[in-house]
């Protein structure tokens, strides 16, 4: 099955490299085949190409939509050349065989990320170029088959190891690649078609992705790990611009995205903000006048937890900061820029990795969020859910002051981040305590009270940073035991969801301490 390529097939839309691969094929006696405008752009380049409208005897039609679809193409693809039938149909039909096949397709997934309208998203689905790379790649005993420009090289490398031809276990990588882009071809194609005519719940859902690195190790050290892109142009660590240190981790990836993910809900219009994520979680949120400002407040939420963090910004990274953030070990900084100071800066901390976005992802878009189980997938709507002032209900005798709103609403957004049972203090628009993933909401609210405490005494304070504070709940407080507790801790307000059986009990007891309460009406559990 070793012989030498001798015919190609070629049918490119992103025509990247595509020259050079003719003339190199040319070079080594490859006969080429092509289609409209690959043919044209080869011949262009002083080529000789045979049209593939001339193995087929029949013109280019339909738009294009018919090509390529036809027994002398598919024919040459798929005949099994060590079978006396096969040949024997091949003869009889005078179907010449093509050892290789060079086809990426239609810029489906392009065309769907310029928001396109439907009839283009339709014309843009190719038929042909998928038929043809299953073709080529179930009959990868006989033919090569390339899907990906990054592969041309590898192309060449290989026939020259092979005196022109390929070898069987490449052979079969590309059959694998090839696959895998069909699979994702259509996975895209799925995904788009269930969102453009508004199916939620499709009966059948495909997923895709494509390896972007191989991980040293997952979670923990025993556990090997990858990550993978979905290809969306979202800004946060899949999309950014890494610019010194190691590779990241499986755990600074996800960590890296739950940073950036809770600082994107802070507007940057309306100031810095920064977040220092821990195990997925924030050890400390702040709004600042300078991001230095904002930094040094988060930091100063819980300086032991910030210990080996990562940090997030909502505004590119400035000299000030980043002079900062030098003082102690940071795993991660990721921000939408930096300049030139702080990329100097951080230069001399070899350890830290910098990552830098084109922006600030859009926290209200339309995505989908996966969770793998025994024997299946959960998936569901990220959770885009937002509130505004005008969404909130005052049950209480009291009303917040501007200042409690303010901290309310930004707690708010913090406890959203925070796996449940959340409950968040904040003061002058920085968390001062955060409790975490707490099977009881009271113990959450005590943790998080005992953190504001511990951070009062190690900054010598007097009072815990939780006096005078704000606090959210990302679920309702069922009885008055983790109200009260917030209470205790120097709360002046409350904002939960509300709607619990025991809300009265709760109101009562907010009143009762001259609490201000809101209730936002929606929940934010993160598991
Ligand atoms: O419309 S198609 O699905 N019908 C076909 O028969 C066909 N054959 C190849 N599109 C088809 N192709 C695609 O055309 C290839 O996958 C490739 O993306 C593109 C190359 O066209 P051109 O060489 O004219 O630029």
């Amino acid at each position: 099955a070793n012989t030498p390529i001798r015919r190609a097939l070629i049918s490119v839309s992103d025509k990247t490299g595509l020259t050079d691969l003719g003339q190199a094929l040319a070079a080594r006696g490859v006969e080429l085949l092509s289609t409209g405008g690959s043919a044209k752009a080869l011949r262009d380049a002083g080529l000789t190409v045979t049209d593939v409208a001339d193995v087929t005897g029949f013109p280019e039609m339909m738009d294009g939509r018919v090509k390529t679809l036809h027994p002398n193409v598919h024919g040459g693809l798929l005949a099994l050349r060590d079978n006396a039938d096969h040949l024997a149909a091949m003869e009889t039909h005078d179907i010449a065989p093509i050892d290789l096949l060079v086809v990426n397709l239609y810029p489906f997934e392009e065309t769907v990320a310029k928001g396109a309208d439907y009839d283009t998203c339709i014309e843009n689905i190719d038929i042909g170029g998928p038929a043809m790379i299953r073709a080529a790649a179930k009959n990868h005993a006989f033919v090569s088959v390339v899907v990906d420009v990054e592969d041309y090289e590898k192309l060449l490398g290989d026939m020259d190891q092979h005196s022109g031809a390929t070898c069987p276990k490449f052979r079969k990588k590309l059959a694998q690649t090839a696959y895998a882009r069909t699979a994702a071809y259509d996975a895209a194609v799925s995904t788009w078609m269930a969102s453009a005519i508004g199916v939620e719940t499709p009966r059948r859902r495909a997923f895709a992705g494509t390896l972007a690195q191989t991980l040293r190790y997952g979670e923990n050290p025993h556990q090997s790990a990858a990550f993978y892109l979905d290809g969306s142009d979202r800004p946060g660590v899949a999309t950014a611009v890494q610019h010194q240190g190691k590779e990241l981790s499986y755990n600074n990836i996800n960590d890296t995205d739950a940073a950036f993910e809770l600082v994107a809900e802070l507007d940057p219009n309306y100031g810095p903000a920064c977040a220092i994520i821990k195990h997925a979680n924030p050890c400390g949120v702040a709004l600042g006048a300078t991001m230095v400002e904002a930094y040094k407040r988060a930091f100063d939420c819980d300086r032991t937890s910030a210990f080996g963090g990562i940090i997030a910004l909502n505004q590119p990274l400035d000299g000030a900061t980043a002079e900062e953030i030098s003082k102690i070990f940071t795993e991660v900084v990721i921000a939408p820029g930096a300049d030139a100071d702080a990329m100097e800066i951080f230069r001399k901390k070899k350890n830290l990795r910098l990552l830098t976005t084109a922006g600030l992802p859009d926290v209200t878009a339309a995505l989908l969020s996966y969770r793998q189980v025994s024997g299946g997938l959960l998936v569901q709507d990220k959770d885009n859910g937002h509130i505004s002032e005008n969404n909130l209900k005052l049950v209480t005798k009291r009303s917040p002051t501007d200042a409690e709103l303010a901290d309310l609403l930004f707690a708010w957004k913090v406890a959203k981040h925070v796996k449940s049972n959340a409950i968040v203090y904040v003061k002058d628009g920085a968390t001062v305590g955060v409790g975490a993933g707490q099977m009881s909401r009271v113990d959450s609210s005590r943790i998080a009270a005992r953190k504001s405490q511990d951070m009062a005494d190690a900054l010598g304070l007097a009072a815990p940073l939780a006096q005078g504070s704000v606090v959210a709940s990302d679920a309702f407080f069922p009885f008055p035991d983790g109200l009260l507790a917030a209470a205790e801790a120097g709360a002046t307000a409350v904002i939960h969801p509300g709607g619990s059986m025991g809300d009265k009990a709760v109101i009562k007891a907010a009143d009762d301490a001259g609490l201000a309460m809101v209730f936002t009406g929606m929940r934010h559990f993160r598991h």
